[in-house]
């Protein structure tokens, strides 16, 4: 995960300083790109322990179409509590995009099965696209998100709000782009999620994993992270041998994966760094 210590490096010493939405304020630069051969291990940040079952959890929450913490909570994971309203709702997030986006006929489209179902019959199609940035639903700027959610509008605008898949030599890869990356706190569970999706299309179209390819906006540091505890303490180390990820089952369909059918091989991470979170 050399890859994710260069970013750091990158906007530590070229970003610049900027007021965002949550008040805290930013070091940002704009445009990067890393890349990931799934085929080379599973890339999971190793220079400081994150939390996979909470990056799978959410990852199934999201594709069972639910946008309802509680539903999450149900998994003993609390990654979304800061922004849900209090019966659990989060507006029409990524779960509503990606399964059931709204048609002007009062219909709904399942992306995710449409493009799985695309990769399979026409792999060479160049419009195997998934987006999440509807923008019918995107949240008001002068509410908070539980104002937001409370009112049908999605908490927050989608960050990971468009990815493309690309099938060649028998291999499935996935290229995301990011508006809004959180480098610290929300990147390496970004990462992992979509190399966990793209492990699991895969097994489903019957390819192996190629590529992920992680394109980002802004891509910034909350400065409550640039301190020599957070951000430079994870300089410091030095990235181990990535782990493997494993599935036990091939379930009937990309829906029916439970946490228990995911087993991380060979993960001996630095100890975790705690950071706050921006909301
Ligand atoms: N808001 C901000 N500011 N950053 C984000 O990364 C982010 N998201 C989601 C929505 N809003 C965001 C929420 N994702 C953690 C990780 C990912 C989150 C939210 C919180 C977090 O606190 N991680 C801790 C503990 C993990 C745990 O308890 O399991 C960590 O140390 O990694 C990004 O899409």
């Amino acid at each position: 995960m050399q890859q994710y210590l260069d970013l750091l490096r990158d906007v530590v010493d070229n970003g610049r300083d900027r007021s965002d939405r949550t008040g805290v304020g930013t070091r940002s630069v704009f445009g990067r790109q890393v890349r990931f051969d799934l085929a080379a291990g599973f890339p999971l940040v190793t220079t400081k322990r994150i939390h996979l079952k909470s990056v799978i959890a959410e990852l199934l929450w999201f594709l069972s179409g639910s946008t309802n913490n509680r539903d999450l909570n149900a998994q003993g994971v609390r990654i979304w509590d800061e922004w849900a309203a209090d019966d659990g709702a989060l507006g029409p997030i990524y779960g509503a995009q990606w399964r059931s986006w709204p048609t002007p006929d009062g219909g709904s489209i399942d992306q995710i099965s449409q493009v799985l179902e695309a990769i399979k019959r026409e792999p060479d199609s160049r419009r195997l696209l998934v987006t999440a940035w509807n923008p019918a639903d995107l949240p008001e700027s002068n509410c908070s998100p539980r104002e937001n959610a409370a009112a049908g509008r999605m908490a927050l605008a989608p960050c990971h709000c468009l990815f493309q898949f690309y099938v060649q030599d028998g291999a499935l890869s996935c290229q995301l782009y990011q508006r809004s990356a959180d480098l610290f706190l929300g990147v390496p569970f970004n990462i992992a999620s979509y190399a966990l999706l793209t492990q699991m299309m895969a097994q489903q179209a019957d390819l192996m994993a190629g590529e992920l390819v992680h394109t980002f906006g802004d891509l910034h540091l909350y400065q409550n992270h640039l301190t020599d505890e957070i951000v430079h303490e994870q300089l410091r180390r030095e990235p181990r041998p990535l782990p493997r990820l494993h599935m036990l089952r091939r379930p009937a369909s990309l829906f029916e994966y439970r946490l228990d059918d995911f087993h991380v091989e060979g993960y001996d991470p630095h100890p975790p760094i705690r950071a706050p979170i921006a909301v």
